[in-house]
């Protein structure tokens, strides 16, 4: 199967309480090949980008101002069918819904504190990546382990 790009940020929450290494460690344990990873703080600029699909609805400032109120770590995942893999991984939007052992069930309770975003196809993926990372930020290597995680 093709491997694809995604793209993943750990949002403020994860970054205040602590748990970008527990968050990482599962995404690497799951098989993700980061490509691309940095501490950055999102300006009102960048959250607009982001954003722009959520303009005028009712929780848009509270995004933006949640999304602007930490660091947060952005990422370039691989994977066969990243994107799809990764918007199972870390489970529905909001906590009580996401399914158990996915990252936003384990380990959150809020909607908006919801510990990870990831692109929900693969054009926003494109368009995300686009927004956080210019093209000589994105590593192309493979991992000794990377045969060992796929059919050969
Ligand atoms: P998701 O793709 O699961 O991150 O969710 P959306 O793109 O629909 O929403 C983006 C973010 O807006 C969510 F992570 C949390 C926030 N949000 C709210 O705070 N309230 C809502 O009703 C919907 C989304």
């Amino acid at each position: 199967m093709a491997w694809e790009r995604t793209f993943a940020m750990l949002k403020p929450d994860t970054v205040q309480r602590g748990i970008i290494g527990n968050v990482l460690s599962r995404l690497e344990t799951k098989g993700f090949r980061i490509v691309a990873m940095k501490l950055i703080q999102v300006t009102e600029e960048l959250a607009a980008k982001h954003y722009a699909a959520h303009v005028g609805k009712p929780f848009y400032d509270g995004l933006i101002k949640y999304i602007t109120s930490s660091p947060v770590v952005v990422m370039v995942l691989e994977a066969p069918q990243a994107v799809e893999q990764l918007r199972s991984f870390i489970g529905a939007t909001r906590p009580n819904e996401a399914a158990a052992g996915t990252i936003r069930a384990d380990f959150g309770v809020d909607i908006s504190n919801n510990l990870i975003h990831a692109s929900d196809s693969v054009s926003s993926a494109a368009q995300e990546i686009g927004v956080y990372f210019t093209q000589g930020e994105l590593l192309d290597y493979e991992r000794a382990i990377d045969e060992w995680l796929v059919g050969r």
